[in-house]
């Protein structure tokens, strides 16, 4: 397995239970999830964490706006992003929540740790915070808007003024270690844009960070001084080694530590990239190996908030255009790493164009006439010819080449690169004629439909993490048994006379729903 290790520990950001799951924390799920399949599928040993996000002063407000106690609120909004991970086909490994006990016992051990490491000290915090970011800011990060309300730049949430009593991290001492990290792994921040974002931040030089809160009470409650509670994102961050056992090294899921990959969005690259590595070097835990940052989504060109009314929900997605169109769609139009604009007309194109005319057609023009002319039985393979060998070759390179862009977390790419293997066998369909040679030469229609079930089988193999359920039924179609639907087996090619099911189309296409006459 060229020197990869075994093991694959891959996250996603643990989300906010203030309120139900939208399009952003879809996407970002569905990209771990592609990743976890792939894995799996080719032979490594993988843990895909997601999970929910409880504590903070942003939830105890949305619980008390829905008149519920704090944890009767999280039972509730947490249970809608388990309900998420059924209706987008997610593979999880496990689903963490910080209000575990478990949770409290990691996060409270990772304290101890950093105050042992002489990394925390108690002070008093003086500055911006904003509930909507759970993020402290400097005045210079703020500005004041035409309705005298003073804002982050960033995010355009509202701050408000703190003073308390406050432990504090001493990140400042950290930016030089963090900053030759950065140097000695060069992959740990992608894509390449927010690396050089990270490294400047740091060596702008790094303030001192408030690691507990004392207006407040829904938290983690810090060590021999329960008036404070930890500051929500050193609780939330550590949500990633509690998974492992954190402090128990010797719990058997430690052996995934450090993570492979933690995928967030563009907007918590900070935590994740200057914060976490720096409480994890302190505390002697190696930091994880890669943070990806994704961009974010808008609808129909304009930025998705709830004051506009313009939030997509994912479950409407899926019961409108049909769950495997949508994952692909996610994943296919937008470079990853970019921001990408949601229009239903792009969606629909991709539905109708890749997936029901090129994908859908190919497998149904292959599988009927195998079916309706010889005898629904994978067709004999005869003598392979240049044009044959030149198709084969290509659909042959696709796992590398598809497990080098997976490295990378470029999914476009990766499916560009399927979509171009299924295109030439469109081409080649088209200029072999198989139909035509039904009456010239029998024999040389049996091998044009083999290189093109085998083709198809070889896109379908990989197509399997971005479309689970419509690869199997495709899988089905050309029998392939399930032990032999990993990567293992991609070599193994198909056998002539198998016995093959009645074929069935995969991809329908969309058509909109007539309008109610006016
Ligand atoms: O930040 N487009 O949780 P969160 C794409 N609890 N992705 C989007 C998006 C959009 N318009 N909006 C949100 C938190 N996201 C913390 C994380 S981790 C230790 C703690 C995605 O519920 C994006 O991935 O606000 C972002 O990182 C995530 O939702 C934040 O979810």
């Amino acid at each position: 397995m060229s020197g990869r290790s075994s093991t694959y520990y891959v996250t996603t950001p643990i989300y906010y239970v203030n309120d139900v799951p939208h399009i952003g924390h879809a996407y970002t799920t569905l990209a771990c999830d592609v990743l976890a399949r792939f894995m799996r599928l080719d032979g490594r040993d993988v843990h895909f964490l997601t999970g929910t996000d409880e504590h903070g002063q942003k939830v105890e407000k949305a619980a008390a706006a829905a008149r519920l106690a704090p944890q009767a609120f999280t039972d509730k909004v947490s249970q809608s992003f388990r309900d998420l991970v059924e209706t987008m086909n997610y593979s999880p490994d496990n689903f963490i929540r910080t209000t575990e006990q478990r949770h409290h016992v990691a996060s409270q051990a990772l304290w101890d740790k950093l105050v042992a490491a002489g990394d925390i000290y108690l002070g008093k915090y003086a500055g911006w915070y904003s509930v909507r970011d759970e993020a402290y800011f400097v005045e210079g990060e703020t500005e004041v808007g035409p309705d005298n309300k003073r804002r982050a730049t960033a995010s355009g949430a509202e701050v408000e003024w703190v003073e308390e009593p406050s432990y504090f991290f001493r990140l400042s001492a950290w930016a030089e270690r963090l900053l030759d990290f950065y140097e000695r792994n060069p992959r740990f921040i992608a894509p390449e844009s927010r690396r050089n974002e990270v490294i400047s931040f740091v060596k702008g030089g790094l303030q001192d960070l408030s690691v507990s809160r004392t207006s407040f009470s829904w938290g983690v409650p810090v060590p021999g001084d329960a008036k404070h509670i930890m500051y929500v994102w050193l609780d939330a961050l550590t949500n990633y080694i509690t998974e492992c056992g954190y402090p128990d090294t010797a719990n058997p899921l430690w052996k995934y530590w450090p993570a492979d990959l933690h995928m967030v969005g563009k907007d918590i690259i900070r935590f994740h990239c200057v914060f976490w590595p720096a409480f994890l070097m302190a505390a002697g835990v190696a930091p994880p190996k890669r943070v990806f940052a994704h961009g974010w989504w808008t609808n129909e060109g304009q930025k998705i908030s709830k004051s506009l009314g313009n939030v997509i929900d994912p479950v409407e997605l899926v019961r409108t255009y049909g769950l495997d169109p949508v994952r692909y769609f996610l994943l296919r139009e937008v470079p990853f790493g970019n921001d990408g604009d949601l229009q239903r007309r792009a969606l629909v194109g991709r539905l109708n164009g890749d997936l029901a005319n090129a994908y859908g057609n190919l497998c149904q023009r292959v599988l009927s006439i195998v079916a309706k002319n010889l005898g629904g039985k994978v067709p004999l393979k005869g003598a392979i010819t240049e044009v044959d060998a030149a198709l084969l070759d290509r659909a042959r390179s696709l796992l590398t080449t598809v497990r080098a862009e997976l490295d990378e977390q470029a999914f476009h790419r990766a499916l560009i690169v399927l979509w171009e293997v299924i295109a030439d066998a469109n081409r080649y369909v088209d200029a072999q004629a198989p139909w035509a040679l039904a009456k010239t030469d029998p024999a040389r229609r049996d091998t044009v439909l083999w290189v093109l079930a085998e083709t198809v089988r070889r896109v379908t193999l990989l197509a399997q993490p971005f479309m689970p359920g419509s690869a199997a039924k495709i899988l089905d179609q050309l029998a392939i048994p399930g032990e032999d639907r990993v990567f293992a087996s991609f070599d193994k090619e198909l056998v002539s006379g198998t016995a093959l099911p009645a074929p069935q189309g995969v991809f329908p296409r969309y058509v909109e729903p007539a309008k109610a006459a006016s």
